[in-house]
């Protein structure tokens, strides 16, 4: 079999931040290379700068490490795209069309992230099926939708190896929390452990996807290595593990810890109420075998450990 040889972007982001270690380990640090738009200078792997913006970079470190495989994880979140909407469409849609390019160029095998985004205030809420009404209103929502359907034209035109997952809300320790909306469940694990107060701009009752990072990482690497006559889906497959609100997430912390949580949704809560509250992944997991492992009290018992000892490790450091 050929060598594999693989390029993450946004490598520095809160899924990077572990798929880079996880990919360590199993292709070995010579084959991984890591990047994002400032050098990143925490992994054992070569890493550069990459601007996603800039096809021509993006070409050069294709050719320059013979690169086969890329994880595409560059990009800006929905409240930070509702913020800046040009910034946040020439990131996550002109940064994928610049991958795609230069995948069809180069024969690339790609993983690209879409989201629960891609659903909207029309899309049925409840165990939300795969293939529904895809209007979303936010252009975080637009960028994956018209990027979902750009995979798959890719794939169908190019015979691009495209594959992508609608990531629900991902909860991880190792990396900072982007400009979400689901983003305030790690908000509020990080205040349970430092001020034991968190103002939460969601309400109480805002149920969401969610999903523990090991899960997402697992079930990434897991889509990727799948044979490709296995994937069925080449816009982006739903992909599931648990619901809660923020008003069971503040319950479940408490169970371990003391937070008092005040509740005053901002325009965040906007974007929350035109995403689904459940999915239904079936075709992940009959396709590819997909199942999640954690629950929400495995989540909080695990992040709570984690964050607790990344805080005393940052402590003992001053
Ligand atoms: C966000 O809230 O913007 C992301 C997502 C669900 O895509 N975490």
């Amino acid at each position: 079999m050929p060598k594999e040889i693989i390029l993450v972007t946004g490598s520095s982001g809160l899924i990077g931040n572990e798929l880079v270690p996880a990919l360590i380990k199993k292709y070995g640090q010579e084959n991984v290379i890591a990047s994002d738009l400032n050098e990143p200078t925490n992994y054992s792997c070569k890493s550069v700068a990459i601007d996603i913006t800039r096809p021509e970079v993006i070409s050069k470190t294709v050719g320059d490490y013979h690169i086969t495989t890329v994880y595409h994880l560059a990009g800006l979140l929905s409240a930070g795209s509702e913020e800046n909407p040009d910034l946040g469409w020439r990131i996550n849609f002109g940064g994928l069309k610049n991958i795609l390019d230069v995948a069809k160029e180069n024969k690339l095998k790609v993983f690209w992230p879409s989201s629960i985004a891609a659903f909207g205030p029309t899309t049925p809420q409840k165990n939300t099926p795969q293939h529904t009404i895809l209007e979303p209103t936010t252009i975080y929502g637009i960028a994956k939708v018209s990027g979902e359907l750009m995979c798959q034209y890719y794939f169908n035109k190019y015979g691009v190896d495209v594959r992508s997952l609608r990531y629900p809300g991902i909860i991880g320790w190792r990396g900072k929390a982007g400009a979400g909306t689901t983003e305030y469940s790690i908000h509020m694990l990080n205040a349970a452990l430092s001020s034991g107060k968190y103002d939460c701009f969601l309400k109480k009752d805002t149920l969401l996807p969610m999903m523990y990072i090991d899960d997402t990482i697992r079930g990434t690497i897991e889509l990727m290595e799948a044979p490709a006559d296995k994937i069925k889906v080449r816009t982006a497959y739903n992909f599931s593990a648990i619901s809660f609100t923020p008003e069971q997430l503040t319950k479940e912390i408490q169970k371990h810890l003391e937070i008092s949580v005040k509740y005053e949704p901002d325009f965040r809560q906007k974007i929350a109420d035109t995403w689904p509250e459940s999915i239904d992944d079936s075709a992940a997991r009959a396709d590819w075998h997909w199942q999640p492992t954690y629950d929400l009290e495995k989540l909080v018992e695990i992040m709570l450990k984690q964050l607790g000892t990344i805080a005393k490790q940052e402590v003992r450091a001053q």
